[in-house]
């Protein structure tokens, strides 16, 4: 098969209407956390046990296309012995992997960060391929300060996401592009979306003079939200059409599909927010959901690590991917989340 249609094949495997993808790619300080929330100990067979119970979820696959792993999920197994990318496969869910190596501060940038990950990238693809990873999740951070992002920090993310993206296709998998505008800070929803279109401007810049195939790869945004300390909250409706403004001014219309990471907001506001865009008149791309925590925090707390809540745990991830597979038809109702799954 040729790159060109191996890249198709999973752009057409994960782009499919009414489902999304479930980021579980926590890095190991951060899957500490989430754990430490709900007094877990973040061990590797506790990662295990809790990414093999979520991935086993019945008809997962109904609402979810894809779903992105971290390196060692890669290499372990479900209870019942079987290899976890398998598992998806089997629950015609499409493996991914998250390959980039974190972020550092950015030299001669104070407050910035830049990601890290291109060194031996072309050697790990080959690795991640034979272990059933079809595509690649690389995601940068911008933080919204009086100073920052600055001009240094958008343009060199901007370049290690494109080498990133452009190593992937010739690997035949497909990248998916994460800027993530911080919601931290006390920012208006207007400076959120001005600092986004610069970001997202640049990046697609980028690609561009990468020769990233744009019908290939898969948008990761953030969403247009004020910051969490601001003082004024923003509706679903005023969310939905400053995001569609931002990303019908920056993202071009090859691109198949947006999906949203979760940034922070509430499974429920995550939910709102993107079935308040799917309201509105049809645009370019595919808009879903790529959502970490909005889909996990209740099953987290449904689990609390005990194994004797694996049905109410899967209950409770199945419930989020039903709502938001809702969302991608504008067919969602907050009164929906009183209903019994
Ligand atoms: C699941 O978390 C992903 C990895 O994050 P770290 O490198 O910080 O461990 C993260 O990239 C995630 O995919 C996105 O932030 C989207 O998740 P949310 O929770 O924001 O929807």
């Amino acid at each position: 098969m040729s790159i060109h249609d191996e890249l198709q094949d999973t752009i057409t495997a994960l782009v499919q209407k009414g489902k999304g993808i479930l980021a579980a790619d926590e890095s190991s300080p951060t899957i500490a956390k989430r754990f430490q929330a709900i007094d877990v100990e973040s061990t590797e067979e506790n990662r295990r046990a809790y990414r093999s119970m979520i991935l086993s979820t019945p008809g997962l696959g109904e609402y979810i296309s894809g779903v992105i792993l971290f390196e060692e999920t890669l290499g372990q197994r479900s209870d019942d012995g079987i290899m976890l990318p398998e598992l998806c496969a089997q629950q015609g869910i499409v493996p991914g992997i998250k390959v980039d190596k974190g972020k550092l501060a950015l030299s001669g940038a104070p407050g910035d960060e830049i990601t890290r990950g291109l060194d031996g990238l072309e050697q790990r693809l080959t690795g991640y391929k034979e272990q059933g990873a079809r595509f690649a999740k690389w995601r940068n951070v911008y933080h919204i300060t009086k100073t920052t992002p600055s001009q240094l920090a958008i343009e060199a993310n901007a370049e290690v996401l494109a080498s990133y993206a452009a190593i992937c296709q010739a690997q035949g998998i497909v990248p998916i592009v994460e800027p993530e505008v911080l919601i931290d800070g006390d920012h208006s929803l207007q400076r959120c979306a001005e600092v986004s279109e610069a970001v997202f401007h640049e990046v697609f810049h980028a690609l561009h003079r990468h020769h990233v195939v744009l019908e290939h790869i898969l948008l990761k945004p953030n969403m247009m939200v004020p910051g969490k300390q601001h003082s004024q909250k923003s509706s679903a409706e005023e969310v939905a059409i400053q995001t569609v403004k931002v990303l019908r001014r920056t993202v071009p219309a090859a691109v198949p599909s947006i999906n949203f990471l979760s940034g922070g907001l509430s499974p429920e506001e995550a939910t709102e927010n993107l079935n308040a865009m799917n309201q509105l008149s049809p645009q370019p791309w595919e808009l879903t959901f790529s959502y970490g925590r909005a889909l996990q925090e209740p099953a987290l707390q449904a689990w609390r690590g005990d194994m004797g809540n694996a049905a109410s745990t899967q209950s409770a991830l199945f419930q989020r991917a039903r709502f938001n597979g809702a969302a991608r038809y504008g067919k969602y109702n907050p009164l929906m989340e009183s209903e019994s799954s």
